[in-house]
């Protein structure tokens, strides 16, 4: 389904440059507006209808003309009519809305993953190849972009109006949200979820770039190190290793590969393990024991940051075997060039 007649490209135009509607700048704008419009006629169109038909009425029915009133008998073709068309319009706005939520909430395969931290009051992007930016997102067009968010301490929400986008990020659990940006420029970010005095400076700017820019972005605003570099030191420093050292003889079982499997527990109930789960594994590994293995993990709970739950997280991941392909290229890419660019904050 998609929409481009003239007239309407012409009022979203319209409507962009009066300042009254955000810009469509992602692939999932038009099909959120296009709902959004069709919405506003038929209330419209229902608003008229309901208005002219009161206001009519009442000139034609008033007391001078009628004096006593007269009781109307129910008309079976009147009020199917009245009943059939306002369910079958409501039934198109629900398939409608179904698919369009299934579409939004349903990142592509191919998409590339950013965390975002928030917290009281400002935005962190974390991106896999060790590039952190505060109160800024930089990311290319053309590409599929799924956003993986947690919040410090209080519920925020991320929306970025031009992208047709925004979700809660709230504390102690991933919550996801994606795009793709179709237009180079900047897009004000903004913090949707009142969290505190200063929640109306929780602002920041998405740069959307053409791929060849966002290279080059990529290339000189590395930290050096990408976040599962970052992770395997934590991973070493915090002495997992010492349980999960891959090898047969371990206490605790290989990571590598669980990103993406099935695990079977030991109520004997299977669980998918995401990015949620891993972060869940660490800070409460008594929830969900492993089976065929002893519930001797400790708990991690207030001694790692988010940022480092992140970092162990896209650590645990590249210790897929494919995963770690397409990571070691896009890290030893980044990893050329090194200055500091403003903005840019150390990990
Ligand atoms: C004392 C040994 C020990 C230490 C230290 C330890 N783990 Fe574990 N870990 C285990 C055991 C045993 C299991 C399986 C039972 C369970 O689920 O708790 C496990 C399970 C896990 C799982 C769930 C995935 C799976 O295959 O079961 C993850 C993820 C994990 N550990 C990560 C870590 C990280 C990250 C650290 C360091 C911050 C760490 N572990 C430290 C013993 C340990
Ligand atoms: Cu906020």
């Amino acid at each position: 389904m998609h929409i481009s007649p003239v007239l309407w490209q012409f009022l979203v135009k319209w409507l962009n440059a009066s300042a009254l509607f955000p810009r469509e700048a992602s692939t999932i704008a038009p099909y959120t507006d296009a709902l959004y419009f069709f919405l506003l006629v038929i209330t419209v169109v229902g608003l008229i209808l309901v208005g002219a038909l009161v206001f009519g009425f009442s000139i034609r029915y008033r007391a001078e003309r009628h004096p006593v009133a007269i009781q109307v008998e129910g008309s079976t073709l009147l009020e199917a009519t009245w009943t059939i068309i306002p369910l079958a319009l409501f039934l198109v706005c629900f398939v409608w809305g179904a698919l369009l939520y299934f579409r939004i909430y349903t990142p592509p395969t191919n998409a590339m993953n950013v965390y975002i931290v928030g917290k009281q009051w400002m935005w962190k992007a974390e991106h896999p190849g060790g590039q952190h930016e505060i109160n800024a997102l930089h990311v290319p067009t053309g590409r599929p972009v799924q956003l993986t968010m947690i919040s410090q301490d209080v519920f925020h929400s991320f929306s970025v109006p031009d992208f047709r986008v925004k979700r809660e990020v709230i504390p102690g659990r991933y919550s996801t949200v994606w795009f793709e940006a179709t237009e180079p420029g900047t897009y004000h970010i903004f913090c949707t979820q009142y969290c505190g005095t200063q929640h109306s400076g929780m602002i920041g700017e998405v740069t959307v770039l053409t791929p060849e820019d966002y290279k080059k972005w990529t290339q000189e605003s590395t930290s050096g190190m990408s976040l599962a570099q970052n992770g395997e030191r934590l991973f070493a420093s915090m002495g997992c290793n010492a349980c999960h050292s891959g090898s047969a003889a371990a206490r605790g079982p290989n990571l590598a590969g669980v990103y993406g499997s099935k695990l079977t527990l030991t109520n004997g109930s299977q669980v998918l393990v995401n990015d949620a789960y891993l972060r869940d594994a660490i800070l409460n590994p008594s929830q969900h024991i492993t089976a065929g293995f002893a519930p001797i993990m400790p708990t991690y709970q207030g001694q790692v940051s988010e940022d480092g739950l992140i970092d162990l997280v896209e650590y645990i991941k590249t210790l897929d075997t494919n995963y770690r392909v397409q990571q070691t290229l896009t890290t030893s890419e980044s990893n050329q060039v090194a200055p500091k660019t403003p903005g840019m904050v150390k990990p």
